[in-house]
């Protein structure tokens, strides 16, 4: 049963589909809508993933915080708020807490929406690519939380790899070292957000949604530590940015991130806008095609799940 708090609204029509498990339901990350996509293109992406999540026959929950509390399932106006990000924080989930002590608004992080998903009762979460080992870690020591939280979180989310800004074996190899497992939807190699394949292997390959449930009934037969299932998602090929041009323009990327001194919580934003613009927006469109891809693909997990 959801745990329902003070500090987490869930909508009637996601409280209705995880109480009586009548309807499978579809949990969606907002910080790729505030945070993440140029506006106010945003606001139709964020209309446009409820609307796949419906069309399978599920119910979409997008997850964010306004004035201090968490919803789990937004109605327009709270989506427009979202989207317009007047005032609207990044959170990971050890903001919740604080956001609700001042009554702040944001958007969630994966670690914050699989926090949050999980304690609604909500198992299946669909975004673009997870957080995780930046390249600089040595130095910065930044490793998202997104990894350790998704450690001890029984949540299944489907993504398309992490992007190719962080350091994707180190990434994979924290996944590994923290017991969660990995996916691969119809490849045998991890996605790389943007384009198809990383170069980096995975050790498992599902070909179904079925096969995703079996996983997660497996999961929790066996018991053990919550942890989380990732299901990593490729962008269809035909929308994937080209390889080679993703390869010069992120060198070109990082190259410039550097000698700009760009660091902290803006190096990322540096990076993908500069991928935007050197790209003609080709790397956008290759986004959107991805977490399109990944929320179609949530939604039939979850119905098979729920069957
Ligand atoms: N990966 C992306 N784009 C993003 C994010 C991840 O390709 O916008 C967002 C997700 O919300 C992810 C968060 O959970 O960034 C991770 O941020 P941090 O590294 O600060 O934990
Ligand atoms: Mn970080």
């Amino acid at each position: 049963m959801p745990q329902r708090t003070p500090w987490m609204v869930l909508s009637d029509e996601v409280q209705d589909a995880v109480e009586r498990h009548r309807r499978p339901v579809v949990a969606l990350e907002s910080t790729i809508i505030a945070h993440g996509l140029p506006r106010p293109r945003n606001l139709r992406v964020a209309e446009e993933l409820e609307g796949i999540v419906r069309a399978v026959g599920a119910v979409p929950a997008t997850i964010a915080v306004l004035d201090g509390r968490a919803h789990i399932g937004l109605d327009k106006a709270q989506l427009e708020r979202i989207a317009a990000g007047e005032g609207i924080r990044k959170l990971g989930h050890r903001d919740l807490a604080p956001a609700a002590a001042v009554g702040a608004s944001g958007a969630t992080t994966v670690s914050g929406t699989a926090f949050l998903a999980a304690r609604a009762g909500v198992r299946v979460f669909a975004t673009g690519g997870l957080g995780g080992v930046h390249r600089e870690w040595t130095t910065t020591q930044d490793e998202s939380a997104d990894l350790r939280l998704l450690a001890r979180t029984r949540v299944t989310v489907v993504c398309a790899g992490v992007k190719s800004i962080l350091d994707v074996p180190a990434t994979l190899q924290r996944l590994e070292t923290l017991g969660v497992g990995v996916l691969g939807y119809g490849t045998d190699h991890f996605p790389g957000f943007y384009i198809r394949d990383s170069g980096e292997p995975v050790d498992w390959t599902v070909h179904a949604p079925e096969d995703v449930a079996v996983a997660m009934h497996a999961q929790d037969a066996l018991g053990g530590p919550e942890s989380a299932l990732i299901v990593a998602n490729p962008v269809p090929e035909a929308e994937q940015l080209n390889p080679d041009l993703h390869d010069r323009v992120l060198a070109e990327a990082l190259t410039a991130c550097s000698r700009e001194g760009v660091t902290g919580q803006a190096v990322t934003p540096f990076l993908l806008d500069h991928l935007v613009r050197h790209t003609e927006g080709a790397s956008l469109e290759a986004n959107l095609a991805a977490v399109r891809g990944n929320v179609a693909l949530a939604a039939r997990i979850a119905t098979a799940w729920s069957a």
